[in-house]
């Protein structure tokens, strides 16, 4: 198994862009000596010609909401982007507890939910990192040993509308303020447990998880590929990564990838497939299309780095939300301003939080419980006079990761992970 530092992106990022010459040097047939000689020539950009891909298109487009593809009822004060899209009111958070309840869980679709028959489904493992290819029923599944993690998902483009507004240029995608996460309790079966009955070998490298739907990488549908993502080994098999059939305590809903789905805590959204049928696990890593062409960073501060097309992303950044309306009003007197922040790569250790648009700051009290890959919750007193304020919130994990003032644009708009000024207006 690998024990590449997985917290550390650029030197995971090296190791799989050099394996990857490696791989397409020895299928060509090129020497160990002509190899260290691309290696060093290699200014990232596709020296090896990179695979055949579609041309670029957005993975995320936004829809008018005709039909709603969301099954789950939805309470009041929703927010709708399209129709498979949802975005969690920050609002009504205010003072509930630690989980998010699963009406109110956001939701990134790109179809309805697939229906199947329990009786019939099937999860598959295979490929050449597994001795022993086999099947699973869900009766088989639900009857193995579980545990349950508390943990949030977050899609990668949360917070993209915080690009448009900084940079004042249109981005097309899901334009999500700060609700596109959740934290749930997951109930399921530990996926190095599975991959062990499979009989995982000790050279697996990389796992590929498969959905039943299509992931639609372009607008006419043409292409045929199921939503997939990949990880690697040593994630796949870590202590809290689980394959899915209970959220909060409830059947898995469908929305949420009934009747199984995986999460891998802290990586971005879309690595927690839903509605998985297969997994690949393979001795040689996974360049998937998917990934190589939307889970990166793009634009004139990322440049493509093959066969990736920019930065890859792997684990999510620090955010922080305040629980009120946006914008909101507010009548004049004491209030106890509460909010959350959270980190991908631990816990955060620390929230500040401004009041005059980040002239001052001052630490906002952390409530228990804080887990790690989850969130923390906080809270200020303020007695605010009439007039528009711009409140901040600035956290820091276990790692050191903070929030910046200002965050480089990228093409997609994901990974907004800066301080963001948020409109309240006080009146008299
Ligand atoms: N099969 C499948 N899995 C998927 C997706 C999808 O469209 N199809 N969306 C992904 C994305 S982009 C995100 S952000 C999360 C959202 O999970 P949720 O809808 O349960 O909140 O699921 C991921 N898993
Ligand atoms: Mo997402």
């Amino acid at each position: 198994m690998s024990d590449e530092n997985l917290f550390d992106q650029e030197d995971y990022l090296q190791a799989r862009v050099d394996e990857y010459i490696w791989q397409q040097s020895t299928s060509a047939g090129i020497s160990r000596q002509r190899f260290l000689q691309i290696l060093a020539t290699m200014a990232g950009a596709g020296a090896m010609g990179g695979l055949a891909r579609s041309a670029p298109a957005h993975a995320e487009t936004a829809s008018k909401a005709k039909g709603s593809k969301i099954i789950k009822p939805l309470p009041p004060g929703y927010i709708s982007h399209s129709k498979g899209t949802l975005e969690m009111n920050w609002e009504a958070m205010y003072g509930r507890g630690y989980l998010v309840p699963n009406d109110w869980f956001y939701v990134h679709n790109r179809h309805a939910p697939p229906t199947f028959d329990l009786s019939t489904w099937r999860l598959r493992i295979e490929g050449t990192g597994v001795n022993t290819p086999c099947e699973f029923t869900y009766d088989e599944i639900i009857a193995m040993p579980s545990i349950s993690v508390t943990s949030a998902i977050e899609c990668a483009a949360n917070g993209r509308r915080f690009f448009e507004e900084a940079y004042n240029i249109p981005l097309s995608g899901t334009r999500w303020r700060l609700g596109a996460i959740g934290v749930a309790e997951w109930t399921g079966v530990p996926l190095s447990l599975l991959l062990e009955r499979a009989g995982v070998k000790a050279t697996a490298r990389d796992v590929l998880v498969e959905g039943a739907d299509l992931d639609s990488l372009d607008s006419k549908g043409t292409n045929q590929a199921k939503f997939s993502s990949v990880v690697p080994i040593a994630k796949a098999t870590a202590d809290h990564s689980l394959l899915v059939y209970a959220m909060n305590g409830e059947a898995l809903p469908p929305d949420h990838g009934q009747p199984c789905r995986v999460i891998f805590p802290g990586w971005s959204g879309n690595a927690n497939v839903k509605w998985i049928e297969r997994i690949e696990v393979s001795e040689t890593p996974i360049y998937s299309q998917w990934v190589l062409d939307q889970m990166v960073l793009t634009g004139a501060d990322y440049p493509a780095k093959s066969p990736y097309r920019g930065k890859l992303i792997t684990y999510q950044n620090v955010k922080s939300a305040f629980e009120l309306a946006w914008p909101a009003t507010l009548s004049a007197r004491k209030y106890l301003l509460r909010g959350r922040s959270w980190s991908g790569k631990g816990k955060i250790v620390r929230v500040e939080v401004s009041l005059d648009g980040g002239k001052t700051w001052q630490l906002a009290r952390l409530r228990e419980p804080n887990f790690p890959f989850a969130w923390v919750r906080w809270d200020i007193e303020w007695h605010p006079v009439p007039g528009e304020y711009a409140l901040q919130a600035r956290a820091t994990d276990n790692l050191g990761n903070t929030q910046p003032n200002t965050v480089p644009w990228n093409d997609f708009g994901l990974l907004y992970g800066g301080v963001v000024s948020h409109p309240v207006t006080v009146q008299g």
